[in-house]
């Protein structure tokens, strides 16, 4: 299988995250990108190749303008201000406030963000454009015949919803190579997110849709970030209805309840029958994840890859979480190698 990956996923190197009331070291960080890397090289996995660069138009194909301009000048307007740390809201449009954009960039902060833990600092929307360059590098290997791609794409997306970043994600990179298969022949493509969190914001971005089925694994919101969004009754809108499909799941799951969830999400993607299957990859359900609370083993991981190489369709591959660093690239790469020995 091949792997698209850039070292530019090294400028979002924010210092700060917002966790249990203090600033820590972001869990999101570069290291995370390199373990995996290391891990493809070591397993031989298949070539790596850098991105092309397909430009502004894909990402605002999914993004709302306003939106991405904001994420291009946020920390240049921040800075501007002299405040010592980096780029974080403070304060939102909550319930029955004003839905004006302000013109302060901390009222911007707010406005754009979906979570206050993910600071925007220097490099940051470089990193995220890469990132999105990444995934649709492998969306157009699928278009040119490939039957499996990776796409290593850091920081990850599928908290990023149409106008709002948070959950470590700014672009939300599956969604953008989902489209870009739309846009060059696809009729229907299928998302299956088996990150530890929801994806709210692919789910966001499809949710009146019927061109994209949106499956998600994860943490039940009522007990997991990120809370506002993921529960089961949540099934589409309009045109989309019956076109998001969510499984919630409690605290200490292990493998063999998961297993099943998945076995059911895999049921249903195949009876829509899609042009090509995307994965949003995060391997935070590992059992000593330090932020999620599924019970999954390194093994577990290479078992579920095989079961959904048996939906047989082309499949990209796109990073999103794990934060067990060292653990990451072992856990990631299970997937791949476990989906290319039943392929
Ligand atoms: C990003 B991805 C835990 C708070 C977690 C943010 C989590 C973002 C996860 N106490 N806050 O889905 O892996
Ligand atoms: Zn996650």
């Amino acid at each position: 299988m091949e792997t698209i990956f850039t070292e530019r996923h090294q400028l979002r190197n924010s210092k700060t995250e917002l966790s249990g009331g203090e600033l820590v070291e972001p869990f999101e960080r570069p290291s995370r990108a390199e373990y995996i890397i290391d891990r493809v090289r070591a397993v031989n996995l298949g070539p790596i190749s850098a991105p092309d660069d397909f430009g502004m138009d894909p990402i605002l194909a999914i993004h709302d303008k306003g939106f991405i301009d904001f994420l291009q000048v946020a920390w240049t307007d921040w800075k501007a201000e002299g405040f010592a740390g980096e780029a974080m809201p403070t304060v939102w449009p909550a319930r029955r406030m004003s839905t004006h954009i302000p013109t302060h960039i901390e009222g911007r902060l707010g406005y754009y963000a979906l979570a206050c833990e993910t600071s925007i600092s220097e490099g940051t929307w470089e990193a995220a454009y890469a990132a999105a360059q990444v995934a649709l590098t492998g969306a157009q290997r699928l278009n040119d015949g490939a039957k499996s791609v990776f796409s290593l794409c850091r920081p990850p997306g599928h908290h990023a919803a149409i106008d709002m970043y948070g959950g470590y994600c700014f672009i939300n990179n599956a969604a953008v190579a989902a489209q870009h298969l739309l846009d060059t022949g696809a009729t229907r493509v299928a998302i299956l997110d088996v990150d530890f969190h929801h994806g709210n914001g692919t789910q966001d971005i499809f949710d009146a849709r019927d061109d994209v089925l949106f499956v998600s694994l994860h943490g039940d919101p009522m007990d997991a970030f990120p809370h506002f969004l993921g529960h089961a009754d949540e099934t589409g809108s309009g045109a989309g209805a019956g076109f998001t499909v969510n499984y919630p799941m409690p605290p200490n799951t292990d493998f063999a309840t998961w297993r099943a969830a998945l076995a059911k999400a895999l049921a249903q993607i195949a009876d829509y029958a899609p042009d090509a299957l995307i994965i949003s990859l995060g391997v935070d359900t590992f059992e000593t994840d330090p932020i999620s609370f599924f019970k999954l083993t390194s093994d577990d991981f290479t078992t579920y890859g095989a079961d959904i190489a048996s939906l047989n369709l082309p499949t990209l591959f796109v990073m999103e979480g794990g934060y067990d660093i060292a653990e990451i690239g072992v856990n990631t790469v299970n997937v791949l190698q476990g989906f290319e020995s039943a392929s």
